[in-house]
């Protein structure tokens, strides 16, 4: 290769990461807490990859105590031979060319890939300093980098028995606003992964000090354990999960799913091990197939008569945990955020691969055919009652035009697009709410109970409760299957819960039922949650508010540690007055508000579970680490 193109591609090379570091957020989602977690997902991934090609069985990841992670796995090694046109080692192509990855490398297609499927450069590009080490050929071949820009070529720094690939970065604190690791982000995702790759061992490792801790994931059963962990903290319906795997069309399916005694429908769907929170073809496909399955199951066993109309399919996936789980060449994205799959080959694979199972499983199993059938003849006819509850309000609602709730403080403008709604915790916050805010644009809804439990009652009885009535007619839009976006009052509704236990849980109760009934708000981006300040330093008659612990630390710094600085922690939003809630949450020229996505309201069932389920334990260690949290916050 010439010098001049050497040169070229070199430049080409710092381009490339220069626009990532200028515009992280187009590459990662987002600089916070979210895109930090999501650099350990791009280099796990490819070390998944390497899994599913059949060469690698175990990973593990180490959170180091400057908060650098390192990812091993014994797979084969990235390649350390010059790519052909690049003239470099291809590890270094991999780990400084955007969008490299996958298929020069020669062998099969790439399966995994974050879910902006850009991989390790950007991890590179965005990290202060990345160590690679490739074991290959009895020889340790090692990379380092700094911000992306490789310090010396590839070398041979020792000798080893093994084959594999490990990755050591540090997340560059001159992009990431958070650069702390959670323990717990990690061990969610890792379990995931693990569930998802039958057979694959994941070890994750907490090194920090005082923070030592250890988890190991290894699930033979896969998505089948997947779904018996879902359900660990409900009652399940039948004892076995049933499971189907198969492919078609180059479309890899696996489904698993169970009943449990809830009412609620709990569809987890992966493409590529890619949680797809909003669905799409595979999603469809799976609907299509159950419903009909069953249906034809019901009629041929004269469980359903010749006059009775066919079970909804949503009263068969009554209180279902299911898991659907596509492997696919080159997947299709649509819809807003783009996370809805659009590959039509996946609707047919998995219609035809449930189809198929299912019918079979049906007709060996009879006693767990009737159980779902029974529970779907209960369900359709809950809904019937709660269709005629329903009729009844909006009945009334014609009846009575205006029917708004007595405690909302509504704004005067009638345009949504203009209006937010302030759901608030308790009434003394919502009284300060209500004098803080800007009267013509944010109404205020004070909530004084607890909100009802959504994941342990039917539709009936939901539109029974005074809390979920009143915000069901603030909103304006109707709910469930009703539920008309058009119709929206407003097109902001910000959660504004206090900073402690209590607030989180009725935090996770409203996004929830959020979830569960009115998805299309978190769908559209219409949900919000305040953030309300955690600190007030003040030194010399000035006054400071803080958000974040990070933020706290620094503004110490500036200001120099001394006894002048006075320090109050914000423990609840009653402790502010309605000038400063005004200035520190609700003032849209200052505030900062968080939006909601499907992610973060999926995420919610579980921390539901373990705080709403029947049994004590995990409600426990939630509270406890939650606890620990807040004492933190504390110092
Ligand atoms: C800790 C992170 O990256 N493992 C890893 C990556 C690769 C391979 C093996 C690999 C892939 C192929 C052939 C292939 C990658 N190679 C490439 C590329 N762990 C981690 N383990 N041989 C080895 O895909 O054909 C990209 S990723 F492109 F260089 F082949």
């Amino acid at each position: 290769m010439a010098a001049s193109d050497y040169n070229a591609s070199q430049i080409q090379i710092l381009e490339g990461l220069e626009a990532v570091r200028k515009r992280p957020g187009m590459y990662i989602g987002s600089t916070s807490s979210k895109g930090l977690h999501h650099l350990v997902t791009e280099i796990v991934d490819n070390a998944v990859d390497e899994a599913l090609m059949g060469f690698c069985d175990k990973i593990i990841v180490n959170i180091h105590n400057d908060n650098s992670i390192s990812v091993l796995d014994n797979g084969r090694g990235i390649p350390v031979g010059l790519h052909p046109t690049k003239g470099i080692p291809a590890v270094e192509v991999v780990y400084t060319i955007l969008h490299a990855g996958g298929k020069f490398g020669g062998g099969g297609y790439k399966v995994s890939g974050g879910l902006h499927g850009v991989g390790a450069s950007v991890v590179n590009a965005l990290s202060e300093w990345t160590k690679v080490q490739v074991y290959q050929d009895n020889k340790i071949h090692e990379l380092n980098f700094e911000r992306g820009k490789t310090l010396h070529p590839l070398k041979v720094v020792g000798t080893t028995e093994v084959t594999g690939t490990f990755v050591h970065f540090k997340p560059d604190d001159e992009i990431f606003e958070e650069t702390v690791y959670s323990f717990d982000i990690l061990r969610q995702r890792l379990q995931e992964t693990a569930f998802l790759t039958r057979g694959l061992y994941i070890e994750l490792n907490d090194l920090r000090e005082g923070e030592e801790k250890s988890k190991t994931f290894h699930y033979e059963g896969g998505i089948s354990e997947f779904v018996t962990y879902q359900n660990k903290n409900k009652t399940p319906l039948y004892g076995d999960v049933f499971y189907a795997e198969g492919d078609k069309d180059d479309v890899h399916v696996e489904i698993a799913f169970q009943h449990n005694d809830s009412y609620v429908e709990n569809v987890f769907t992966y493409v590529n091990n890619i949680n797809t929170p909003e669905g799409g073809t595979h999603l469809s496909g799976f609907r299509t197939a159950f419903t009909k399955t069953l249906n034809d199951y019901a009629r041929k066993n004269k469980i359903l008569k010749e006059n009775d109309k066919n079970l909804a399919g949503e009263d068969l996936r009554e209180g279902i945990t299911a898991i659907i789980s596509i492997k696919i060449g080159d997947p299709q994205f649509e819809g807003q955020t783009k996370q809805k799959l659009g590959s039509s080959e996946a609707r047919s694979a998995v219609d035809n691969i449930l189809s198929e199972s299912l019918t079979f499983f049906l007709e060996q199993n009879p006693r767990v055919a009737k159980i779902i059938l029974e529970k779907a003849v209960m369900a359709s006819r809950a809904r019937e009652a709660a269709r005629k509850a329903r009729d009844l309000t909006r009945r009334k609602s014609v009846l009575e035009s205006t029917s708004l709730p007595g405690k909302l403080a509504d704004c005067s403008d009638k345009d949504p697009s203009n209006c937010e709604i302030y759901i608030v915790e308790g009434d003394s916050a919502g009284g300060s709410a209500k004098s803080a805010r800007s009267r013509q644009t944010q109404a205020i809804l004070p909530l004084r109970g607890k909100i009802l439990n959504v994941e342990k009652a039917r539709l009936d009885k939901i539109l029974g409760n005074n809390e979920i009535k009143a915000m069901i007619t603030a909103f304006g839009a109707g709910i469930s299957d009703d539920f008309a976006i058009e119709k929206l009052r407003y097109h902001k509704i910000v959660i504004m819960t206090d900073a402690d236990v209590d607030g989180a849980h009725i935090r996770t109760l409203l996004l929830t039922f959020f979830y569960r009934y009115m998805p299309q708000l978190i769908e559209g981006g219409y949900v919000y949650i305040a953030q309300p300040p955690l600190y007030k330093v003040e030194r010399n008659k000035k006054s400071y508010y803080v958000y974040s612990d990070r933020q706290l630390e620094k503004l110490l710094n500036e200001l120099g540690r001394d006894k002048n600085n006075k320090l109050q922690r914000y423990k609840g939003l009653g402790e502010m007055d309605a000038n400063q809630l005004w200035e520190t949450t609700m003032d849209p020229e200052k505030r900062t508000l968080l939006r909601v996505d499907m992610e973060d309201a999926a995420a919610c069932d579980e921390v539901f579970t373990t705080l709403m389920g029947d049994k004590v334990e995990p409600r426990r260690e939630f509270i406890q680490s939650y606890a620990k949290y807040v004492k933190n916050l504390d110092i």
